[in-house]
């Protein structure tokens, strides 16, 4: 019997890929090129399965463009660059790698609160510059961490992971925003009070942005959302690029309207908007949240079980659209 044919649509781990050739015909991009939109198409043209990342994007064109095409694993937790439902219609399961980012991805996060209100990258570009030449009463003094109010819009599991450190960690007090209410326990464990969008965004300290990123979510903050801030706060956005408005962020900073700001994501990456570029009072990371060794290892081990388990038949373990059955049916037997 033929294996089925299998993308791998961005370089991983050579063992990863190595496990994938024991069950699959492999083609990796070892190169790591990002393919256009009419590349991956050609590429996927004649696979059942492909690996992505958050750089491809699985839609009607790519789903038209790959007739025997019947699994996309994103080695992420969010899949905006999947259109789950023109998949699902299509009979194509998709799946993503939740849990084993979250702790890895709530670390980054606190991380990154600590170095903007504590000015940790404009010091050091100062001191790096040779500017340094004696200590001030309010050299780099910035916003307090703990005791502070923290504020978190999206309570999913990395919105938790974060409370958990603010409030056990730091005394921190948490207040979040969520599309609906945790349950009294987790609120509970997460020493976490829900409240509305306008008084997290009046109340916080620092706010921590970790929303999924979809049309409703485009512009969660926006020059509106910046104006409700207080001056002295900070903003962390390690969600997606679109769900802060990078043009207005730049001039709040700018301006004084706003503290800091910590990035981790931005429109249109990786490109970013050439504001943000050149304010002081501004962490810029490139998309790194969950970049440590084991936890990128465990994302594409996860995605590559998932291939395993959907062609064995055992189906995929973290799904995330159900394919109509005609549909995939179809797919199964398109050559
Ligand atoms: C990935 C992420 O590194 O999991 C996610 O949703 O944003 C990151 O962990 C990135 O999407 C590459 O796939």
């Amino acid at each position: 019997m033929t294996q089925p044919r299998i993308l791998v649509a961005r370089a991983i781990f050579p063992d990863i890929a190595q496990r994938l050739r024991q069950h699959f015909d492999v083609e990796v991009n070892t190169d790591d090129v990002v393919w256009t939109p009419a590349e991956l198409a050609a590429r996927a043209a004649d696979k059942q399965g492909v690996l992505t990342t958050g750089s491809e994007r699985i839609d009607a064109a790519l789903l038209a463009a790959a007739p025997q095409l019947r699994i996309a694993a994103n080695m992420a937790v969010g899949y905006n660059n999947f259109d789950v439902d023109a998949m699902a219609a299509a009979g194509v399961q998709g799946t993503n790698t939740p849990d084993v980012l979250t702790e890895t991805t709530a670390d980054f996060g606190f991380a990154l609160l600590m170095a903007t209100a504590r000015r940790m990258a404009e010091s050091e570009h100062f001191l790096r510059a040779g500017l340094w030449k004696k200590w001030s009463y309010d050299m780099f003094a910035g916003g307090e961490v703990h005791g502070s109010t923290l504020g978190i819009i999206g309570m999913g599991r990395i919105g938790q992971g974060i409370a958990r450190r603010g409030a056990h960690g730091f005394g921190m007090k948490v207040v979040y925003h969520n599309r609906s209410r945790l349950s009294a326990a987790l609120e509970a464990e997460c020493k976490a009070t829900y409240v509305g969008k306008e008084e997290l965004l009046a109340t916080a300290d620092h706010v921590v942005l970790v929303v999924p990123y979809s049309a409703a979510s485009h512009h969660t903050i926006g020059a509106a959302e910046l104006a409700l801030m207080k001056p002295t706060a900070t903003l962390i956005n390690i969600a997606r690029g679109g769900i802060v408005d990078d043009a207005a962020l730049a001039a709040a900073l700018r301006e004084g309207r706003i503290a800091a700001a910590g990035l981790d994501v931005f429109e249109g990456e990786p490109s970013v908007h050439p504001d943000l570029l050149t304010v002081p009072n501004v962490v810029l990371t490139p998309h790194i949240a969950s970049a440590t060794v084991a936890t990128r290892r465990a994302m594409a081990t996860l995605a590559a079980d998932n291939l395993i388990a959907f062609f064995d038949g055992r189906g995929p373990l973290t799904p995330v659209n159900t394919p109509t059955a005609q549909a995939a049916a179809m797919r199964a037997l398109a050559r």
